[in-house]
C-alpha cells in the first residue's frame, strides 16, 4: 500500500510510519514539525534524545534497507499543497495524526485554545475536502480519542462509536442508531468531537471511506522498529502539558519525584501500549469500510485503570512516593469506565498488558534517560477554568 502519514514526526506518527514501512508499505510522512517547535515554545525536551528527521530517515534506511519519503507541509494551512500531493501520489490510504494532541496545552490560554481549534479543525476538513477534490478513492484513518465520549457513563459500557436507540413514531417504537453523545473535557478533546461530525458528513455526502480510532491514553515509548537503533528512538513527554499520566509516573519514579496524582486520583481512564497502537493502525488499514458505509469506529484501548491505582502500582514496583496534588483540570473527581473493544480483538489484536510491560518500560526508558529530565517542568500548570485561574477551585 502507499500510505501518507500526516503528522509522521510525532509520538504516534513516527512509530506507525516505521511499522508500516517494515511491513512493506510505501510510506510518505507529511509534517510541519510543529511538535518540535512547541517543545521550544515550552522550553522542554523529550526525555529520550530524538533525532532530526534527516537522521531518522537515514538510520531507518541503514537498518531496514527501506526508504521513507518526507514532505514538509502544513496540512491545516496549505490546502493547495495537500491537494497537489494527493493528486500526484494517489495514495491508497491516509493516516491522520496531524493534530495538536495535548489537553493541557489546549487549555493554557486563549491563544492555545484558538491554535488548537484552528489547527485541528482545519487540518481535518482540509484532508476530507482534498480527498473529494482529488477524485481518488483514499481510505482515511484518523486518530481520535476516547475523550469524545466523556468518561462518566452511569455504569453503561461505552459502545464502539454508535448508540442503538428506540424512537417513538406514529407506528410505535423504531430502532435506530446515533453517534454516541459527546462530552469533551478540554478544547483539544472538543476538536475530536468536531472531527466526528465532519467524518459523518463526508461519509454520507461523498461516500468517503473513513475509519475513526477512539484511542485511550498511550503508555510506553518504543516499538519493535524504534528499538532497532538509538537514532530511531521515539519521543517521551513528561512535562505538565504533554506528558500523559502513566508515562509521567514512570519518569517521576525514575527521578525520585513524588507521583503527581490529581485530586483524589479517582479518574478512570482507558489505556493502550504504543506497540498495540501501531498494530491497530495496521488492522484498520487492512479492514477499510466500503464506499457508502457509515464511518467505521473502533475503541482503540485495551485496559481501564484508575489514576490512584496506577500510582499505587508504580509506587509498589519502584518505592516512589505518591502525592495528591490539587487537580488543575475541570473533570469528575471519581468515575467508572467500562468500554467495549471487541472490534480490534475480533480482528486479532493480542494486547500487551500493564502487568507484563511496566517494569521493562521503567528500566528501558524512564530510568535510562532520567538524567535528561528538567524537574522544574514536571508540575502541571495549565488551569482549566477562569475561576481556577482566579484562585478558586473548579466546581465538578
Ligand atoms: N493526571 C494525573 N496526574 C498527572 C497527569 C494526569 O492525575 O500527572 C490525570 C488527569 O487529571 C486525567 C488523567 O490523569 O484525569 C489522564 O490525563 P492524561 O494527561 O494522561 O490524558 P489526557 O489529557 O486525557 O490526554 C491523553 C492524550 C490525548 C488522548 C487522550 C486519550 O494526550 O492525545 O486523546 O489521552 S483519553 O484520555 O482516553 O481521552
Amino acid at each position: 500500500m502507499k500510505v501518507l502519514v500526516l503528522g509522521g514526526d510525532g509520538f504516534c506518527g513516527w512509530p506507525a510510519s516505521l511499522h508500516l514501512s517494515a511491513r512493506g508499505d510505501e510510506v510518505i510522512i507529511v509534517d510541519n514539525f510543529s511538535r518540535r517547535r512547541i517543545d521550544e515554545e515550552l522550553g522542554v525536551q523529550s526525555l529520550t534524545p530524538i533525532r532530526t528527521m534527516v537522521e531518522r530517515r537515514a538510520a531507518w534506511q541503514e537498518v531496514s534497507g527501506r526508504a521513507i519519503s518526507v514532505v514538509e507541509l502544513d496540512v491545516a494551512h496549505d490546502y493547495h499543497g495537500l491537494l497537489a500531493l494527493l493528486r500526484e501520489e494517489c495514495p491508497d490510504a491516509i493516516i491522520h495524526y496531524a493534530e495538536q494532541r495535548a489537553a493541557p496545552y489546549s487549555m493554557k490560554s486563549g491563544k492555545h485554545k484558538r491554535y488548537t481549534i484552528d489547527n485541528n479543525v482545519n487540518a481535518t476538513h482540509n484532508v476530507l475536502c482534498a480527498i473529494v477534490e482529488s477524485g481518488h478513492d483514499i481510505h482515511l484513518v484518523h486518530l481520535g480519542t476516547m475523550g469524545v465520549y466523556g468518561y462518566g457513563t452511569a455504569g453503561m459500557a461505552i459502545p464502539e462509536g454508535y448508540l442503538g436507540i428506540q424512537v417513538p413514531t406514529d407506528d410505535g417504537l423504531v430502532e435506530t442508531e446515533i453517534l454516541y453523545p459527546t462530552n469533551p473535557g478540554s478544547v483539544y478533546h472538543m476538536t475530536k468531537v468536531l472531527d466526528q461530525t465532519m467524518f459523518a458528513y463526508y461519509a454520507k455526502n461523498d461516500e468517503l471511506r473513513i475509519t475513526d480510532l477512539h484511542q485511550g491514553i498511550i503508555w510506553g515509548t518504543n516499538t519493535i522498529q524504534t528499538k532497532l537503533d538509538e537514532r530511531l528512538i521515539n519521543r517521551f513527554d513528561y512535562d505538565g502539558d504533554y506528558g500523559t499520566v502513566l508515562n509521567r509516573f514512570l519518569m517521576q519514579a525514575a527521578v525520585g519525584y513524588p507521583l503527581t496524582v490529581h485530586g483524589t486520583g479517582g479518574q478512570t481512564r482507558a489505556f493502550i501500549h504504543i506497540q498495540d497502537m501501531v498494530r491497530c493502525i495496521e488492522i484498520a488499514l487492512n479492514n477499510p469500510p466500503a464506499a457508502g458505509d457509515k464511518v467505521k469506529i473502533f475503541n482503540q484501548m485495551t485496559e481501564t485503570h484508575r489514576v490512584r491505582d496506577l500510582a499505587a502500582l508504580v509506587a509498589e514496583l519502584t518505592g516512589a512516593e505518591v502525592e495528591m496534588v490539587p487537580d488543575p483540570r475541570k473533570e469528575a473527581a471519581e468515575n467508572e469506565l467500562i468500554v467495549h473493544n471487541d472490534n480490534f480483538l475480533a480482528l486479532g489484536l493480542d494486547p500487551i498488558t500493564l502487568s507484563e510491560g511496566l517494569l521493562m518500560e521503567i528500566n528501558e526508558t524512564a530510568g535510562r534517560y532520567a538524567d535528561r529530565a528538567d524537574l522544574s517542568r514536571i508540575p502541571a500548570t495549565s488551569l482549566w477554568t477562569r475561576h481556577q485561574q482566579a484562585g478558586v477551585p473548579a466546581s465538578r
